[in-house]
């Protein structure tokens, strides 16, 4: 029978494909993978939908047990997610300091690349997908240089895909590295497993033609857990 997380993740899943933000076809990832399945974070378009996505989230965030004292959204997709899930947190009993950076430097003004409270203590930051870690590593690197701890990572999917390091596929995916080279907590609301269990469950022509390409991609790319 399933646990909490199990469930977690298949109604994220469910949810995710009912919006419209994970799709089935032919989809170039940025590590230049050709891949058979897509999820564009983007596309929680509404308020509704996005204040679903951040109940999901805080779920899978608080389920974690993982202690952090701020969170952190890296620009540009993960600002709306760390802001809708900071609210979410304190609506749960925990409210903590928000912060998030510019792409650009503002030379006016404030000035500077950070936004909101200062970079302090353990960050978590709150991303949408990792596949080849080269988002984390520029989050990690932004409050490194700030001064404070890269403690913790939320997203919405793992795809358990081999990282890159300078182009090359690596055996172990970005948020294995993460977790086991960075010693951070890691927490996601669903991964490539869930996926493929959703996709077994769906049937007909349909589900299993996406199930045997999204197998065969993780054939190809994928890690063990
Ligand atoms: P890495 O930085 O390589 O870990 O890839 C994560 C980023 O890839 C995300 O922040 C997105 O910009 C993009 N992406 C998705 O949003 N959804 C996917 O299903 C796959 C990717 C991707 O290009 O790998």
């Amino acid at each position: 029978s399933m646990d909490g997380a199990d469930r977690l993740a298949q109604e994220f899943v469910q949810f995710a494909v009912d919006s419209g933000v994970l799709r089935f076809g032919e989809f170039k990832t940025k590590a230049g993978r050709l891949s058979p399945y897509f999820f564009n974070a983007g596309l929680f378009d509404d308020g509704a939908k996005m204040a679903r996505l951040a109940e999901f989230y805080a779920k899978a965030i608080l389920a974690s047990g993982m202690e952090f004292d701020m969170v952190f959204g890296p620009a540009y997709k993960g600002i709306p997610l760390a802001a809708t899930v900071a609210v979410e947190l304190a609506r749960n009993g925990k409210n903590v300091p928000f912060a998030y950076n510019r792409k650009e430097a503002k030379d006016h003004g404030e000035g500077g690349t950070l936004v909101g409270a200062p970079l302090k203590g353990r960050v978590l930051i709150i991303d949408d997908v990792m596949s080849a870690g080269t988002a984390a590593r520029e989050s990690i690197a932004i409050i490194k240089a700030a001064g404070a701890e890269p403690y913790a990572v939320a997203i919405a999917l793992d795809r358990q895909e081999m990282a890159t390091e300078n182009g090359q596929d690596v055996p172990h995916s970005a948020v294995q590295y993460v977790r086991n080279q960075l010693g951070m907590k890691v927490s996601t609301i669903a991964k490539l497993a869930d996926l493929l269990l959703y996709l077994e469950n769906q049937g007909g022509d349909a589900g299993s033609a996406h199930h045997e390409r999204v197998l065969a991609y993780r054939q190809r790319y994928g890690v063990n857990d």
